[in-house]
């Protein structure tokens, strides 16, 4: 972003091409002349909608009659003035609006200048910002409404709260050690490690909620693994309804991993086909094998399948993945007795000949996934970026760390400067700058004299 100048910008707000109507955007410090030029009208009051010609400036004549919308600095989306131009769609009209704004000396605006003039104008923060980023990418019901949380500022406030309770414990310190030279007290020590704890119990939390604001926003990967042959492309085209992959009785066919998407309970699922996970000396075959082990690292759940016995041909390979994220299948069920019977303490047992188990299959991934979202509260709001997962990690180490040492007897001077840190991740996660805000702390919660 360019430093922030409050000159006039403008972008259309909906997608370009064929549709019903279209919305451009304009925000600048003072648009009102602009406003005039563009539609002949003087003082639009503020979060009305109003009719409008909007004229070519070279020709004169009406490109557009449309409805314009003002919304006056401060109480806008950007903080500045705005003006919303909703207009017809297609490939002509917008373009000549927005060709209109330019005569007049609007810039045309970069990606997301308008969300860093909020950011700018304080009227969000950067967690807000990410939100309105992440709603808008939102697949699922459930990813948009994390997002909306997010918006709504209840991650910020959470964050809020973190930092007023690190600077509390700053003031307590600062003022401890002005008032008994260097000393602090034991019942005061008790008090700050009581305090510290209950701190490092929130980052921890928040850190763990990106384990379910990862799922939510990225998707679900599940991978298919098992030995080649052994009917995971088949069950990979059973599972999702028509044959995307190709099937043979050769082992070895699939290389390349293949992925598709599908929505389950409010959750994106990526199903991912893979190359048979065995031993081999063939260059391509090495190759894909490769992938599936990526892939495997990336699983949030996995299918281990085999036409024999998962279970014991899991435990000849060395995979580590949580056993609570594994599905076990059986798969060509319909050449063994277990035909009719689709439940096994163990595994499932499955045939893609017959579509025999697939619902099981999926009933499963879905009770293993519904199950692990439900420990968290659907109300809560959880970390739904990586920047946001970076930055709680590095708290939490900090403040793992300065616990640890403070309960170990290190000096309070030492605990002061990790909290003043601490304090400055936070911040990095809104995208504020602290400065003086530790010294106006200690005065207004304590008062001179105690
Ligand atoms: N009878 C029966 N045969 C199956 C079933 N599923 C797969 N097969 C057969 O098993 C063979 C291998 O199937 P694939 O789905 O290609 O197996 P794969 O695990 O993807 O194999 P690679 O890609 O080589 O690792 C094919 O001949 C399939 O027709 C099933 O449920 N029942
Ligand atoms: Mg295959």
């Amino acid at each position: 972003m360019p430093n922030y100048v409050d000159d006039n910008i403008a972008a259309l707000a909906t997608p370009f091409g064929i549709g019903a109507i279209a919305v451009i955007r304009v925000s600048g410090k003072n648009i009102d002349n602009l406003i005039f030029r563009l539609t002949g009208k003087r003082r639009l009051k503020p979060r009305y909608s109003t009719l409008a010609n909007i004229s070519s400036p070279d020709t004169g004549e009406t490109i557009d009659r449309c409805l314009v919308t003002y919304f006056s600095s401060p109480d806008s989306y950007t903080g500045e003035d705005i003006l919303e131009i909703s207009c017809h769609g297609g490939e002509y009209v917008p373009r000549a609006i927005l060709s209109a704004l330019y005569h007049h000396g609007v810039r045309a605006a970069l990606a997301g200048e308008f969300s860093y003039r909020a950011f700018m104008n304080g009227k969000i923060d950067l967690l807000q910002a990410e939100s309105i980023v992440g709603l808008i990418n939102s697949k699922t019901s459930s990813e948009a409404s994390a997002n909306l949380r997010n918006l709504s500022g209840k991650l910020g406030k959470k964050i809020d709260s973190l930092r007023k309770a690190l600077l509390d414990i700053l003031s307590l310190i600062e003022h401890e050690l002005d008032f008994q030279e260097n000393e602090i007290t034991f019942t005061e020590v008790k008090v700050i490690i009581n305090k510290l704890q209950n701190i490092s119990d929130s980052i921890h939390e928040l850190s763990s909620s990106f384990s379910i604001g990862k799922l939510l926003s990225r998707g679900i990967r599940v991978p298919l693994i098992g030995r080649p042959n052994s009917g995971k492309s088949s069950l990979f085209n059973s599972i999702i309804g028509h044959e995307r992959a190709i099937v043979s009785s050769l082992p070895g066919t699939t290389r390349d991993t293949l992925e598709t998407w599908f929505d389950l309970e409010h959750f994106s699922i990526c199903l991912i086909d893979t190359a048979g996970y065995w031993e081999s000396d063939d260059f391509l075959e090495r190759l894909g094998i490769k992938r599936t082990i990526t892939e495997m690292g990336r699983a949030d759940y996995l299918v281990f399948i085999d036409d024999v016995d998962p279970i014991h041909e899991f435990n000849n390979f060395n995979i580590n993945v949580d056993q609570d994220r594994i599905i076990f299948v059986k798969t060509k069920c319909d050449l063994g007795i277990e035909a009719s019977n689709s439940t096994n303490e163990n595994y499932i047992c499955t045939s893609s000949k017959n579509d025999f188990g697939i619902a099981e299959l999926i009933t499963q991934l879905s009770t293993k996934i519904i199950t692990s979202y439900e420990n968290y509260n659907e109300n809560n709001s959880f970390l739904m970026t990586s920047r946001q997962n970076a930055l709680l990690k590095r708290a939490k180490v900090f403040i793992n760390n300065s616990l640890g040492a403070f309960k170990s007897g290190s000096e309070i001077d030492l605990l002061a400067s990790d909290l003043r840190e601490l304090v400055n991740i936070l911040d990095e996660v809104v995208g504020t700058i602290t400065n003086t805000e530790v010294i106006d702390n200690i005065f207004t919660n304590f008062c001179v004299g105690k």
